[in-house]
């Protein structure tokens, strides 16, 4: 049904992209906030280095992204040489550390795949997990910040997806639905393909930053200051665009052949990326294409079963934006 239009046909659009403004406005988080958050990483890195002269400490996910909601933890990782033969003992090490200095509920998770140190400041209330040596994070997170920096839309269409994911349910990789990060990923690749475009492909560009981690070259341009008007030729709105993401998810995407990479500003046959068949637990149901580890599919989490929760999540949200006389309350109602 209405699998041809490609535009919203709502009289009252202005209405309601005032109204996602609002929730966008609402979800920011205040600079006293960020400030606290400052504040908890100069504590850390005091107390690590007093341990670990070399070591250094950096925020990645979505404190350091710009796609964090008021009220966020933080994510914090740890890089230092020689400590990737023993991580569990440095991290029970730090455990210690951060317990002699009064902060709360530390518990090192040293048998998880990402193993980490959990921790909560009684001065800030913030809480925190400290990763160690995950430099690749550091650098998507630095991928994401440079996106977001481009275009104002896309950070308010990534708060609204990531908001109705959360309040649909569709936000836990541990269920087989998408990670925060995988969803940012749907929104910069929607944004490139826009006509006009609204993002550029930073990967296809000049190289001005450059950095080689665990054999994973990344490289891209970086100089987005000079990209501020990249988008200015497309004027479509916020509520326009949400409408067309969900649009394009429901009705659209080719699941059956497609694969949708930022790397490339595009989508590719998972024929050429080999991702056809079911490997181990890789199912690839729904593709999205790490912007580094290029055999890396961040729908992999997708199994038989959730991909139906998902594909029919996205079809709920395309028909309430289309038809629902109110749709902001029935899109972010809690599943
Ligand atoms: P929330 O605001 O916490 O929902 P987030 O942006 O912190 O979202 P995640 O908690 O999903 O996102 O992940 C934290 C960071 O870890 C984001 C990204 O830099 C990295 N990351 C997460 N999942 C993957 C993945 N599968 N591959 C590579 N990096 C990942
Ligand atoms: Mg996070």
């Amino acid at each position: 049904r209405n699998a041809k239009r490609q535009t919203v046909c709502r009289d009252d659009i202005n209405k309601l992209n005032t109204e996602f403004l609002a929730i966008y406005d609402s979800l920011i988080p205040a600079d006293e906030e960020k400030a606290k958050q400052k504040k908890l990483l100069t504590l850390l890195e005091k107390l690590v280095s007093k341990e670990w002269p070399d070591a250094r400490l950096h925020l990645y996910g979505s404190c350091a992204n710009s796609f964090d909601f008021s009220k966020s933890d933080i994510d914090v990782c740890l890089v230092m040489e020689a400590a990737n033969s023993d991580k569990s003992e440095v991290l029970l090490k730090l455990a210690d550390i951060l317990q002699a200095d009064n902060l709360q509920n530390v518990q090192a998770l040293t048998g998880a795949r990402v193993p980490i140190v959990k921790l909560m400041d009684p001065v800030t209330g913030i809480s925190g997990d400290i990763c160690m040596n995950n430099v690749l994070a550091v650098v998507n997170t630095k991928l994401l910040r440079d996106y977001a920096y481009i275009d104002v839309r896309l950070r308010q269409l990534a708060f609204i997806v990531k908001h109705w994911a959360k309040t649909r349910g569709v936000n836990e990789t541990y269920r087989g639905t998408l990670s925060s990060y995988a969803y940012v990923l749907m929104c910069i690749n929607f944004l490139q393909q826009r006509r006009p475009a609204i993002l550029p492909c930073l990967q296809g560009m000049r190289v001005t930053y450059s950095v080689t981690i665990d054999n994973v070259e990344c490289a891209y341009f970086d100089q987005v200051e000079k990209l501020r008007d990249f988008g200015s030729r497309n004027r479509e709105s916020i509520a326009q665009l949400v409408w067309a993401f969900f649009h394009y998810w429901a009705y659209c995407h080719d699941y059956t052949n497609d694969v949708i990479s930022v790397r490339t500003g595009s989508t590719l046959s998972k024929r050429a990326k080999d991702w056809t068949r079911r490997i181990g637990n890789d199912r690839h149901l729904i593709c999205i294409e790490d912007p580094f580890e290029l055999s890396h599919d961040l729908g992999r989490v997708v199994d038989k079963y959730s991909i139906r929760v998902l594909r029919e999540e996205f079809e709920r949200a395309a028909e309430i934006l289309q038809y629902d006389p109110n749709p902001c309350a029935k899109l972010f109602e809690p599943y």
